[in-house]
C-alpha cells in the first residue's frame, strides 16, 4: 500500500471501529436505562425455587409449593398472579420451577418464570 491508501485505509478502519464500539454500547446501556424507568428490575430480582402444584392459565395463576421468599414468606404453598399468562406454557404440574415474585398493585405476583435447571 502506498502512504495515501494507508491512509485512507486506517480512517476507515478507525471509524468501523468506532461505529461498531457505539453499537456495543448502545446494545449494553439500551436494557440499564428500561430497567430504571420501570422501578423494580425483574431481570434483577432473586429466583426461588418451587415446585408447580397448579397451573390456571384461565386466570393466569400458578400455585407453587415454594421455598422462602425474598421477602420474607415462609416455605409454603400459595397461589400467584403470573406478569405474563404465556409464561405458563413454560411450566408443568409437578415441575421443578424458579421464579421471582414482586408485589404489583398489591397482588405477589410471578415476574419472573424458568423451568429449574
Ligand atoms: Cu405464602
Amino acid at each position: 500500500m502506498n502512504r495515501k491508501i494507508r491512509f485512507v485505509w486506517s480512517v476507515a478502519v478507525s471509524l468501523a471501529v468506532g461505529a461498531s464500539a457505539r453499537a456495543l454500547a448502545a446494545d449494553t446501556m439500551m436494557p440499564m436505562a428500561h430497567g430504571a424507568m420501570t422501578a423494580p428490575d425483574a431481570a434483577a430480582a432473586p429466583l426461588t425455587q418451587g415446585q408447580v402444584k397448579k397451573l390456571d392459565k384461565g386466570h393466569g395463576t400458578l400455585t407453587v409449593a415454594q421455598d422462602r421468599l425474598p421477602n420474607g414468606m415462609p416455605a409454603m404453598t400459595m397461589m400467584f398472579r403470573v406478569k405474563d399468562h404465556a409464561w405458563l406454557e413454560r411450566v408443568k404440574e409437578n415441575q421443578k420451577t424458579a421464579f421471582a415474585v414482586e408485589t404489583l398493585n398489591g397482588t405477589m405476583t410471578i415476574v419472573r418464570l424458568e423451568a429449574a435447571k
